[in-house]
């Protein structure tokens, strides 16, 4: 009979997506195999990483902990970080210990020695060779989790604008809509594709849209907006009208406009906002390029962005550079999250992205958008909160230089 984990579904899907999308395969479990640390061991040889669970009955505590270097030590598996012994079992006398500082981090108050009434342990299935993967998910986590509580709170800086407004513009399929989904994504806790992505030589995005960002699902809106436009095309009288890109970048264009490539949006249109706020106005342009097409931008296209840069910069309209569809990002970071604040110099294609836009390379950001996943991944909501959190600083950078 198959050996069942006492983990609920649920619980087991949350324990796999925290160590990042693994799945996990029960080897051992004490009440069913023997009792000994040689049967445990028999079961667990050369299966790391692997993740413990014990089970306490009394407290109906479950507590996981993901082994990186463990040692047989007489009748006891245990295991070490940094050389020192953190967590230890013993399944002779089904007990288990821990050193201070972990049951500090993990907020119980279990002496030594106590009982559990099950243990189970699970091979980690999806981490692979990579040594330092759980220093990456680990950090990468943190780093996610202090990015969301910073822009969980954030305000703008001004009293006189709530929110702020972010424009995505860029040729057809850079990814805008996919940059969009992602930071939504990221907000909600889970995959969403509320803005209809795709590929074809004109745009998919037909409207414009000023999409609020929800914290959660019941949470409140983010004083931030994002607003996805129609793709830019080298061809004239296909893609975003350039006739209508000061009418958003002023704020006179209304939610869900249905764009027409050869038609601008007139004052005469019902829903023409005729005397748009501050907080109307797009404070933050992103030029969204697809990093692997760079070089491939015909002269007509950057023809075209140039002349959006001059619009964009007589609104005195703040501008940063989006790269998106950056495979390697997390090499590109080096799994050092501390590396995201200084610009990227060493990355000869991001510097000719910066280059020919003339966007500083301090303003120049990679991402890669979530496509068809299906689980979030903790390095890539970390990028995607980054790039969120510099676009607000660089708006309101725009706000301090206002008369
Ligand atoms: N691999 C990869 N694919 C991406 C990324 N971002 C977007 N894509 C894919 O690129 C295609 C276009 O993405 P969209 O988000 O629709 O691009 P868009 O800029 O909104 O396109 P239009 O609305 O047509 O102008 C889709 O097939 C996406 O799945 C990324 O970061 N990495
Ligand atoms: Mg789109």
């Amino acid at each position: 009979m198959a050996v069942v984990t006492r983990l609920t579904w649920s619980e087991e899907k949350s324990l796999e997506k925290m160590l990042g999308n693994v799945s996990l395969r029960l080897l051992y479990k004490s009440s069913v195999h023997e009792s000994d640390i040689h049967s445990m061991n028999e079961k667990c040889t050369h299966q790391r990483p692997t993740v413990t669970i014990i089970y306490n009955d009394v407290t109906a505590m479950k507590t996981a902990v993901l082994e990186t270097e463990t040692k047989i030590n007489s009748e006891r598996l245990v295991c070490y970080s940094s050389g020192q012994e953190v967590f230890s079992v013993h399944p002779g006398e089904s007990s288990f210990s821990m050193n201070d500082s972990l049951r500090s981090t993990l907020c119980i108050h279990f002496r030594s020695g106590s009982k559990y009434s099950e243990c189970e342990v699970f091979h980690v299935e999806g981490i692979g060779d990579d040594i330092n993967y759980i220093s990456k998910i680990t950090g990468a986590t943190k780093h996610r989790n202090s990015l969301l509580v910073e822009l969980r709170t954030y305000k703008p800086c001004v009293d006189f604008v709530s929110e702020i407004r972010i424009l995505l513009l860029g040729p057809v399929g850079s990814g805008k809509s996919s940059f969009i989904n992602s930071v939504k994504s990221v907000f909600q806790g889970r995959l969403t594709r509320q803005a209809t992505v795709g590929s074809d030589v004109t745009s998919i995005t037909e409207q414009y849209r000023i999409y609020p960002i929800k914290d959660g699902r019941h949470g409140k809106y983010l004083p931030f907006r994002l607003c996805d436009s129609m793709g830019l095309h080298e061809k004239e009288g296909v893609g975003l009208c350039m006739d209508d890109i000061p009418y958003i970048l002023k704020g006179c264009m209304p939610d869900r406009y249905q764009l027409n490539p050869s038609r601008p949006i007139t004052p005469n249109h019902p829903n023409f906002i005729a005397s748009p706020s501050l907080k109307d106005r797009i404070h933050c342009v992103a030029y969204v390029l697809d990093i692997n097409s760079i070089n491939d931008l015909s002269s007509k296209m950057v023809a075209k962005f140039q002349q959006i840069q001059k619009e964009v910069l007589s609104y005195d309209t703040a501008c940063v550079l989006l790269l998106t569809k950056a495979t390697n990002c997390g090499e590109i970071f080096q799994g050092n999250f501390s590396n995201m604040d200084k610009p990227m110099t060493s990355q000869s294609q991001i510097m000719d992205a910066s280059k020919m836009l003339n966007v500083p390379i301090y303003n120049t950001f990679v991402v890669e958008n979530y496509t068809s996943e299906w689980e979030l991944d903790p390095v890539k909501d970390t990028q995607i909160l980054f790039v969120l959190r510099q676009m607000l600083r660089v708006a309101e950078d725009f706000f301090e230089d206002l008369p």
